[in-house]
């Protein structure tokens, strides 16, 4: 057995027939950060990975940075032929803020106006149903030392922002989404220094937290003003909290985990206000955000039409092992430890558990606990090292490890739906292999793959089972 087929010796789901709804989206997600290039300052303002990057290019793997990101700029028509090929009737991708308002206050870029109505349009033209996201964490760097979401006044000029790409692009996009996965520039931006501005700084991250769930709540207010007849969400990354045992501190530390990991988010944008067990625990610590009039009546009044759930891994805890550094900045681990459970399946590259029947878990924990609202899977995927030791004789890369898992997961989805949850859709990530982040192009995740030299895309085993998957809506 060699290194990746070791993730799927011990398969949790025996084969069996799968099928979806009629209409169900599959598709894949990207990020204008992470896929479109044309990075120069003649094409879009710098955001904080430019400027993050210019600063430190070291951090990143291979020092290779955001203006190498796959090309969509250039080649978008395509690659939404690939689209079609690989079966994909719908899309995910983003705005860049930086592209198409340079100037945060100014007018928008035409170039980018010029770029996002062709791209869209195309899609539609082929038959494959955008969805639009405004926030993927790039935030524009002019931005950043105006505070960035610390700062109420860019609070302000997202909302802006978000009524220029509804009014730009509303007419042929009906499906979009606030933000990708706020908790994240939460947690690296101001505690664990994964993504600029690199703080630790928790008082910040709870001001900036907020400030994210209210910026989310106004776009969606005008949106439903803008676009009457579109849907609009928000994308979280759901990562359900697992007790190692029955023992009630594992129990407790399992919950707090979940209030801040999920429902931190979830609960805002689903149900419109904040759980107060956790409010207790932030005003325990003394960081309670600045909170201004109305603020919480427009949470409270906008909440969202649907979901988007990116799943990757779930997060083990237990009780702590030793008492917390009551002077050490806190963390939400001052309530538990990550559990590193023996015996669990990981992808090594990653290093992240693999772990499908969450996607179940996810499922009915909406069902029951969130009204039972229309969600879709935003991002789920396996990021692998080295593909290229997988190239059969005919050139493809054979990736039958990223298909297994892929089928791994819908199985646990599909009885989530056969239960009653109302999942529309499953995006992979990722359509193209695609820069990501401190990563660069260490991981592959795509269904076609990237040449980082010829820049040339060739369809993977996993694109052509994708394209099957689709027609037969299963397996
Ligand atoms: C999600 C992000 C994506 C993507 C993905 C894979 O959290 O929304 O942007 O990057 O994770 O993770 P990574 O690129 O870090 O391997």
């Amino acid at each position: 057995m060699c290194g990746i087929d070791l993730f799927f010796k011990k398969k949790e789901v025996v084969e069996m027939e799968v099928t979806f709804p009629k209409g169900f989206y599959f598709g894949s997600a990207t990020s204008a950060p992470q896929s479109e290039g044309a990075h120069g300052i003649e094409h879009k303002a710098p955001d904080i990975w430019d400027l993050w990057f210019e600063q430190e290019p070291y951090k990143f793997h291979g020092q290779v940075g955001p203006q190498d990101a796959s090309t969509f700029f250039e080649h978008f028509e395509s690659d939404i032929d690939l689209l079609r090929e690989t079966g994909q009737n719908s899309f995910r991708t983003s705005i860049s803020w930086s592209r198409l308002l340079p100037d945060p206050e100014g007018e928008p870029n035409p170039e980018a106006v010029e770029f996002y109505r062709a791209a869209f349009t195309r899609m539609r033209e082929v038959g494959v149903e955008p969805f639009v996201n405004l926030f993927h964490f790039d935030m524009p760097a002019s931005l950043q030392e105006r505070g960035g979401w610390e700062s109420r006044e860019v609070v302000a000029l997202y909302e802006r922002y978000a009524q220029t790409a509804f009014t730009l692009f509303g007419d042929i996009v009906k499906r979009w989404y606030t933000f990708n996965e706020p908790i994240v520039h939460v947690e690296c931006g101001y505690l664990q220094q994964y993504h600029y501005p690199c703080k630790v700084d928790p008082k910040a991250s709870v001001q900036v937290a907020y400030h994210t769930a209210l910026a989310s709540a106004l776009a969606i207010r005008d949106f439903h003003e803008i676009v009457p007849d579109g849907k609009i969400g928000i994308v979280l990354n759901l990562t359900p909290a697992y007790p190692r045992s029955d023992n009630p501190a594992d129990l407790k530390a399992a919950h707090i985990a979940e209030l801040f990991a999920n429902k931190s988010f979830l609960d805002p944008a689903v149900k419109g206000v904040y759980d107060p067990e956790l409010i207790g625990i932030i005003r325990e610590h003394g960081l309670m955000p600045h909170v201004e009039a109305d603020d919480l009546a427009v949470i409270r009044e906008h909440t969202v039409d649907y979901l988007g759930v990116n799943y990757y891994q779930p997060l083990r805890v237990c009780a702590r092992a030793s008492l917390p550094n009551p002077e050490a900045p806190f963390m939400p681990t001052y309530y538990y430890d990550v559990y590193e459970m023996p015996g669990r399946r990981m992808n090594p590259y990653r290093g992240w558990e693999i772990y499908p029947k969450a996607l179940y878990d996810i499922a009915i924990n909406i069902r029951d606990n969130y009204g039972n609202i229309e969600w879709i899977v935003s991002e789920n995927g396996m990021g692998v090292e080295g593909e290229e030791a997988y190239r059969g004789p005919d050139g493809t890369i054979q990736d039958d490890y990223r298909i297994d898992f892929i089928k791994e997961h819908l199985t646990w989805l599909s009885r989530g739906i056969a239960e009653g949850s109302r999942c529309i859709g499953y995006h992979l990530w990722t359509f193209i292999d695609c820069w990501s982040w401190l990563n660069a192009y260490k991981n592959r995740y795509g269904l076609v793959e990237l040449d980082l030299d010829t820049q040339e895309r060739r369809i993977k085993k996993s694109g052509r089972w994708y394209r099957e998957l689709a027609q037969n809506n299963g397996f």
